[in-house]
C-alpha cells in the first residue's frame, strides 16, 4: 500500500471562526514566538498574514498545478513596478472571510482594524504605471487567467514624503524591516545576471560563426513569490520578484583583512541592484544603475520563462503559442535583445526563426508621451553594460532599415524609423527598439493611442498599420469599491446584489434609481460617513478641522506641472478673494484636497509643493474665509491613503493640458466612488464623459488639438492673457508679492515667471474657462437631490473602466491566453530537455532545475 500522501489529498485550512482561532493561536507562539500578553500589535499583523496566508497556499498550488496540467498559454507581465496596496484586507476581502477573521480576532481580543493598519504599504512603485500593473494582476487572477507578474523586489520603495515647514522632505522606505510576511523566499530559484565583458566570435567545426560573451560580471537574481488572490479565492496567481545576491559571499582565499573587507564591500555593491525604486516618474533618469536594473529583472524573468517552457517542450517553435509576455513601458525592452541573445547565442537557432519567435511572444504598453520621459540610453553605456546587446540592436537595426529603404528613399523618415538616434551623442531609442520586437503596441486611452499613432510613432505606424491598438485602462473594483467603500458597496449589493463585485458592468442596473428618493438618501449617507472618515484622517494628520458637509475637491496624484495642480491652486485663490470681497454672500462651503509626492529633483514640482502648503496656512487662519474655504494638503499620498480618500471624494479634478495624460486611473476611481469630474478632454477623460453623459461631467479648456495649434502658432502670449484677466493677475500678484510667504517674498518667483513667460502647459490659457466651470459645479452642489443624482449616474455609468475589463481585451487581442479554471486534468508530459547549445561554457549549468514553481509535487 503507497502510505505517501498526495498533496492534493490534504485536507485544506478551514475558513470558519473556530478554526481561524486556532491557528491564530497557534502562528502567534510557534512562529512569531509571542503569548498572548505580550504581543504587540506588529506581532499580531504577522499572526493574522501569516494564518491566512495559510488559506492562500492550497488554492495556490491548485492553480499553478491545472496551468502546468493543461500546458496552458500563460502571460507574463514585467513591470519596473508593482504598487499592490496593503495584502491584509485584500486577501481577507477577496478570500471573503473578512468578517470570520473579525470574530475570529475579537474572541482573543484583538481587534482586527488596529491590526489592518499596522501593516506597511509596499510602495513599489511611482504612481499609474505600477498601480495598474497590481490592477491587473487581480484582474487576471480573478478571471482564472494564468498571469504571472515579474518584477524586482525592491529593499526600498518610494521615499516617505513629509512635509518640514511645508518643504517636502524624503525619508528612506525601509518597508521591510520587520519582515514580510507575504512572500517566499525561493533561494534555489537563482539565475546568473551578466554585466560587462566583451564578445568574442567563434566558429564551430563547419566554419558557423557565433558569438561568445566572455570576462562579464556576474551577479544572481533571487526569486520571492507573493501569492496574488483572486476574488473567490478559487485562482491564485503569483507574483515573483528578483532580489539581487552576490555571486559569492566570500572569497575564502583571501584572509587578511584587506581582502575580506574588499570581498564584504563587493557583495554589497553588487546587491545595491535591488536596493531601490528610482523616484521619477516622467523623467529619464539616464543613471547606469537604472539600466541595470532594467536589464538584472528581465534577463531573471526571460530565463526563468524559458526554464518553465523547456521542462515541457524540446523545441522553441512553440513560445508564442505557450508564453505572452507583456513589456509596461520601455523598462524592460531590453528583454527583446535578451531573448534574441538566448535563442541565438545559447540555444543555437537561425536569426531569423529566432526573430519571429521573439516578435510573436512579445508585446508592449506605452504609458506617456512627454519627450523627456522616453527612455533612449547612450549608446557607449549599452556598449560597455551589455556589449552582445548592442550588437544584437544593431543587426536588428541594420535589418529593418534594409527593408524600409527599399519602400522608401526618404532619409529624414529612415533616420526616423531607426533604432538609434544620431543627434548628439548616439543613443538607442527604446520605445523603437520595443515596437519593432512586438506583435502588438497598445495605448492606454483611445485619444492617448490616436496621439502614438500621429506622434512618437507616426514612422512606425505607417511601416507597420496593424501593430498599434488601443486598451484603455481600467482599475479593480475590487480594491477601488468593495473593500475601501465598505458603504457604498453594501448599498449597492442591497439592490442589485453581489455580481458587479467580478462584472461592473451590472453596476448599470442602478441607473433607475438615480431619481429614487429613498436611494438617494442612502448613497449621499454613505458619502458622509466616507467624508467623515476622511475628515477624522485629515484632523490626525494635518490637524485641519473642515466642515463634512462642505464640497470635498479633490486633486491627487503626482505633482507635475502638466497635471496643473497650479492651475487648481490659482483658482483657490481667486475663490478666496472673491470670498474676502463679499464675505456676507452665502458661499458653498469648499475643501479643496491635495495630496501627492514630487520627484526629489524636480524643483519646480517641489516649489508647487511648497506654494499649496503656504496658501493652505494663510486660507485656513483666516477668519473671514472661515467655514467658506479651506485648503489641505495631506503628505505621503500611497495606497493606503488614496483608498480613504476616493471613497469621500465629491469632486474630481482632472485638469491635464489635453494630450498629456495618457490615460490618468484616479479619474475612474474617483468617478466610481460617486464624485463627479471637472476636467479636460485628456485621456481617459473623453471616454469617461462618453459613458457618463456630458451632462454628468464637467468638461473645461483647450482640446489637444487646440493645444497642439496654439502652441505651434506662436501666437501664444501668456502675459497678455494676465493682463485681460484681473482675477488672475491679482493671484498671481499676491503669490510674486509675497502674500502667502512673508518670511520670503521672493519664494515663489520661478512660478510666477515661467507663468508669465512660457507657461508651456497653458495654465493662464485654461484659467478663465476652468473657474467658470468649477463655479458651475459648485453651484450645482446647492442642488442636493441634482448633484446626487449625477452621482449616482457617474457610479453607475463608469462599470466599462473595469480592470476586468481591460485585461480581457488584452487576453483575447493581445495576448491569445483563456481562462484555466482549477481542477483536475491529466498532467502534460514533461518533454526531452531542450537542446542546450551551452555556448556560453556553464552560465546555464546555474540555472535551476526545480522552479520554486510547487509543480515538483505532482
Ligand atoms: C524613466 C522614467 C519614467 C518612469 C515612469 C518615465 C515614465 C514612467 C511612467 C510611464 C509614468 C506613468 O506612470 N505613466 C502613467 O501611466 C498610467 C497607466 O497607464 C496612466 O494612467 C497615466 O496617465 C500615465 O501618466
Amino acid at each position: 500500500m503507497d502510505v505517501r500522501t498526495k498533496p492534493r489529498e490534504i485536507g485544506r485550512k478551514s475558513l470558519d471562526v473556530e478554526a481561524l482561532k486556532r491557528s491564530f493561536v497557534e502562528w502567534l507562539v510557534y512562529s512569531v514566538g509571542k503569548d498572548l500578553r505580550s504581543a504587540t500589535r506588529r506581532d499580531w499583523f504577522a499572526t493574522a498574514a501569516l494564518a491566512v496566508r495559510d488559506r492562500v497556499v492550497d488554492r495556490w498550488m491548485d492553480t499553478t498545478r491545472a496551468v502546468y496540467a493543461q500546458d496552458a498559454k500563460r502571460v507574463y507581465y514585467l513591470s519596473m513596478e508593482f504598487l499592490v496596496g496593503r495584502l491584509l484586507t485584500n486577501s481577507l476581502a477577496n478570500l471573503g472571510i473578512m468578517d470570520a477573521c473579525r470574530v475570529a480576532a475579537d474572541g482573543i481580543g484583538v481587534r482586527l482594524d488596529d491590526v489592518i493598519e499596522v501593516e506597511p504599504d509596499p510602495a513599489l512603485g511611482n504612481g499609474g504605471l505600477g498601480r495598474l500593473a497590481a490592477c491587473f494582476l487581480d484582474s487576471m487572477a480573478t478571471h482564472h487567467l494564468p498571469g504571472f507578474g515579474y518584477g524586482i523586489r525592491y529593499e526600498y520603495g518610494l521615499f516617505e514624503q513629509r512635509f518640514e515647514h511645508g518643504w517636502q522632505v524624503e525619508y528612506p522606505d525601509n518597508w521591510l524591516r520587520f519582515g514580510n510576511p507575504w512572500e517566499f523566499p525561493r533561494p534555489e530559484v537563482l539565475y546568473p545576471i551578466q554585466f560587462y565583458g566583451r564578445v568574442e566570435e567563434v566558429r564551430d567545426g563547419s566554419g558557423r560563426k557565433s558569438y561568445r560573451w566572455a570576462d562579464t560580471e556576474k551577479v544572481f537574481a533571487m526569486a520571492f513569490d507573493t501569492p496574488v488572490v483572486g476574488f473567490g479565492g478559487q485562482t491564485i496567481n503569483t507574483l515573483r520578484l528578483w532580489s539581487a545576491r552576490a555571486t559569492s559571499d566570500f572569497n575564502f582565499g583571501h584572509f587578511n583583512e584587506g581582502d575580506y573587507l574588499k570581498a564584504v564591500e563587493q557583495k554589497v555593491l553588487s546587491e545595491n541592484l535591488s536596493r531601490v525604486l528610482y523616484p521619477n516618474d516622467a523623467t529619464e533618469v539616464g543613471r547606469e544603475l537604472r539600466f541595470k536594473q532594467e536589464y538584472f529583472f528581465t534577463s531573471a524573468s526571460i530565463q526563468d520563462v524559458l526554464r518553465r517552457y523547456g521542462q515541457y517542450h524540446s523545441s522553441f517553435d512553440q513560445l508564442p503559442e505557450k508564453a505572452a509576455i507583456q513589456l509596461n513601458d520601455t523598462h524592460p525592452a531590453i528583454g527583446i535583445a535578451e531573448l534574441m541573445r538566448l535563442l541565438v547565442d545559447q540555444h543555437g537557432l537561425e536569426w531569423e526563426h529566432a526573430w519571429d519567435i521573439t516578435t510573436r511572444t512579445f508585446s508592449y504598453t506605452n504609458h506617456t508621451l512627454l519627450p523627456e520621459a522616453l527612455e533612449a540610453w547612450p549608446v557607449r553605456l549599452v556598449e560597455r553594460v551589455l556589449p552582445r546587446h548592442m550588437q544584437i540592436i544593431y543587426e536588428v537595426n541594420a535589418r529593418f532599415l534594409q527593408r524600409a529603404k527599399r519602400s522608401t528613399g526618404d532619409l529624414a523618415r529612415i533616420q526616423r524609423l531607426s533604432l538609434i538616434d544620431e543627434h548628439g551623442d548616439r543613443r538607442v531609442r527604446m520605445g523603437n527598439m520595443a515596437f519593432l520586437g512586438s506583435h502588438k503596441v497598445n495605448g492606454v486611452s483611445a485619444l492617448h493611442t490616436d496621439l502614438m499613432k500621429q506622434t512618437v510613432f507616426a514612422d512606425l505606424h505607417q511601416e507597420f498599420p496593424d501593430r498599434i491598438v488601443n486598451k484603455t485602462n481600467g482599475i479593480t473594483p475590487r480594491r477601488w469599491l468593495h473593500q475601501a467603500n465598505p458603504p457604498l458597496a453594501r448599498l449597492i449589493s442591497s439592490r442589485i446584489g453581489q455580481s458587479w463585485i467580478t462584472d461592473l458592468e451590472l453596476l448599470a442596473d442602478l441607473k433607475p434609481k438615480a431619481d429614487d428618493e429613498t436611494f438617494q438618501e442612502e448613497f449621499r449617507r454613505a458619502k458622509r460617513q466616507n467624508k467623515k472618515r476622511l475628515a477624522a484622517y485629515i484632523a490626525r494628520h494635518v490637524q485641519v478641522d473642515v466642515n463634512v458637509d462642505s464640497l470635498f475637491d479633490v486633486q491627487v496624484k503626482r505633482i507635475h506641472e502638466y497635471k496643473r495642480q497650479l492651475l487648481n491652486l490659482l483658482q483657490t485663490v481667486a475663490l478666496y478673494n472673491d470670498i474676502r470681497d463679499n464675505p456676507t454672500k452665502e458661499w458653498v462651503p469648499v475643501t479643496k484636497i491635495f495630496a501627492g509626492k514630487a520627484a526629489p529633483s524636480y524643483q519646480m514640482a517641489k516649489l508647487i509643493i511648497k506654494l499649496i502648503n503656504d496658501v493652505a496656512t494663510v486660507i485656513n487662519q483666516d477668519p473671514v474665509v472661515r467655514g467658506a474655504l479651506k485648503v489641505v494638503m495631506l503628505p505621503n499620498y500611497n495606497v493606503t491613503q488614496a483608498e480613504v480618500i476616493m471613497p469621500a471624494a465629491d469632486l474630481s479634478e482632472q485638469i491635464s493640458t489635453a494630450g498629456m495624460e495618457a490615460s490618468g486611473t484616479g479619474n475612474m476611481k474617483l468617478a466610481l466612488n460617486g464624485a463627479l469630474t471637472i476636467g479636460t478632454l485628456d485621456g481617459a477623460n473623453v471616454e469617461i464623459r462618453e459613458h457618463v453623459g456630458a451632462d454628468n461631467i464637467f468638461i473645461f479648456g483647450l482640446t489637444a488639438d487646440e493645444v497642439r495649434e496654439l502652441r505651434q502658432g506662436g501666437a501664444f502670449h501668456p502675459r497678455e492673457v494676465i493682463a485681460t484677466n484681473p482675477r488672475l493677475k491679482r493671484a498671481l500678484d499676491m503669490i510674486a508679492s509675497g502674500v502667502f510667504s512673508p518670511d520670503d517674498p521672493q519664494r515663489f518667483r520661478p512660478i510666477v515667471e515661467s507663468l508669465y513667460n512660457t507657461d508651456h502647459f497653458l495654465v493662464t490659457a485654461d484659467f478663465e474657462e476652468y473657474c467658470n466651470t468649477h463655479a458651475a459645479a459648485v453651484e450645482l452642489y446647492r442642488d442636493r437631490t441634482g448633484w446626487t443624482r449625477r452621482a449616482i449616474l457617474n457610479t453607475a455609468s463608469v462599470g466599462w473602466f473595469s480592470a476586468d475589463r481591460t485585461v480581457k481585451e488584452y487576453a483575447s487581442e493581445i495576448w491569445g491566453v483563456t481562462p484555466v479554471l482549477p481542477g483536475s486534468a491529466e498532467p502534460a508530459e514533461a518533454a526531452p530537455p531542450l537542446p542546450d547549445a551551452s555556448r556560453e561554457g556553464g552560465s546555464r549549468g546555474d540555472a535551476p532545475k526545480d522552479g520554486g514553481d510547487l509543480e515538483a509535487a505532482e
